[in-house]
């Protein structure tokens, strides 16, 4: 069988995760990788395996043999080559969030939808198995009723005013950043595990580190202990933001998220709790769901096929106690995005964050800027 041909574009933290999740599905070959200087692009090549290098994604764009396009860029760089691959006729994998500004989001969407090409947004929190549990928990009325939504999404690789990284400045990474960069995840997280849409939004935040040491050079995500040249940066966007929500069927919500937690690594955690009962997941002991109950002893429902819903075994591939993690979450958005790149967008999983799930983020996004600088509730706009 000839197998499908890949380029991926970015080879920072993200671009190696998609590039080793690809490798383990065994049908798709990574024929090419492109970063934004010909010596970083011939680098990441040799690194990493790959038979092409260039500093020119067009090129690659350009060629018929490459069907699938990883856009694995910092986000500015989202909107414009997502725009020029769907031109171009490939099939897409963005990271997130799927672009700076809701105005650009919608733009693609359109435009997705009008090529017909198969298209996904890499929020991989969804593809783990106990959230599919969850989420699976949430449709058959195991929990009753939602009534309150609750999570965080904490970090701390910016707590100090020497760490730095392209995230910080809006030219790169856009006006908002914790919530942009980790409360995207959160909160297309509630929304995909509940069925539930966020109505509005009482948002407030804050830049807690307000002046920044920046390294000359560039700084890759996670990386810390600079030893290099430091230039002080006026810090613009958030490293908190907490926010009260109110979905569709009058559920409330409440999150948080930051940069700036000491000890929180990549502390993303989901409470659902609905009339009958709750389930809470956190993405750090993620093989454990705890189902909560008031009249009997609640439980931790660990990761093992032969307790979890059957929509979740897909998402999962050992059995219990084999532990399968964050590596994995990505190894499963590949294997359902490709299922959708062979079946020609036929079968494409509702595990893979679509465009218009990435323009409303987006919308949402808008309404808690909007309401953390009027300190009102403001309404998210609705796609229909
Ligand atoms: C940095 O905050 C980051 O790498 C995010 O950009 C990812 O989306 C998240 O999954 C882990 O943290």
């Amino acid at each position: 069988m000839n197998k499908v041909k890949t380029a991926i574009l970015g080879a920072g933290f993200i671009g190696q995760a998609h590039i080793e999740a690809i490798r383990r599905l065994g049908f798709v070959e990574i024929a090419a990788v492109a970063q934004d200087d010909p010596r970083k692009a011939a680098e990441a090549a040799a690194a990493l395996h790959i038979p092409r290098a260039t500093d020119n994604y067009m090129e690659l764009l350009a060629d018929p043999d490459i069907q699938v396009i990883h856009n694995c860029t910092p986000n500015h760089l989202h909107h414009e080559i997502n725009r020029q691959v769907l031109l171009h006729g490939k099939h897409l994998l963005s990271e997130k969030p799927l672009t700076l500004t809701s105005d650009e989001a919608k733009e693609l969407y359109l435009l997705a939808q009008e090529r017909k090409l198969v298209t996904g947004i890499n929020f991989n929190y969804r593809q783990f198995p106990m959230v599919q549990h969850l989420k699976g928990m949430v449709r058959d009325g195991d929990l009753g009723d939602i009534r309150i939504v609750r999570g965080h999404y904490l970090q701390d690789w910016l707590l100090y005013d020497t760490d730095y990284n392209w995230r910080i400045e809006p030219a790169y990474g856009g006006q908002t950043r914790a919530i942009g960069d980790i409360g995207s995840h959160l909160f297309d997280l509630a929304q995909y595990v509940t069925g539930l849409r966020i109505r509005e939004v009482l948002a407030d935040k804050a830049i807690l580190v307000p002046r920044r040491f920046k390294p000359i050079g560039s700084v890759q995500t996670f990386q810390s202990g600079q030893t290099a040249e430091l230039e002080p940066v006026e810090v613009t966007t958030e490293d908190y933001c907490s926010v009260l929500v109110k979905f569709e069927n009058g559920a409330s919500g409440v999150f948080t998220v930051s940069q700036v937690s000491a000890g929180y690594k990549n502390a993303l955690e989901l409470n659902v709790d609905g009339a009958k009962a709750s389930g809470s997941w956190e993405q750090e002991e993620s093989f454990k769901l705890r189902v909560g109950y008031r009249d009997q002893p609640s439980q931790t429902v660990l990761r093992d096929p032969s307790l979890l819903k059957k929509e979740a075994l897909p998402f999962l591939h050992y059995p219990g106690g084999h532990e399968e993690g964050w590596t994995e979450s990505l190894k499963n958005m590949m294997h359902h995005f490709y299922a959708g790149v062979m079946s020609e967008g036929k079968a494409i999983s509702d595990s893979v964050a679509s465009f218009k799930d990435g323009y409303q983020l987006m919308l949402i996004i808008d309404a808690m800027i909007r309401s953390a600088e009027t300190g009102t509730w403001q309404s998210v706009e609705q796609l229909r």
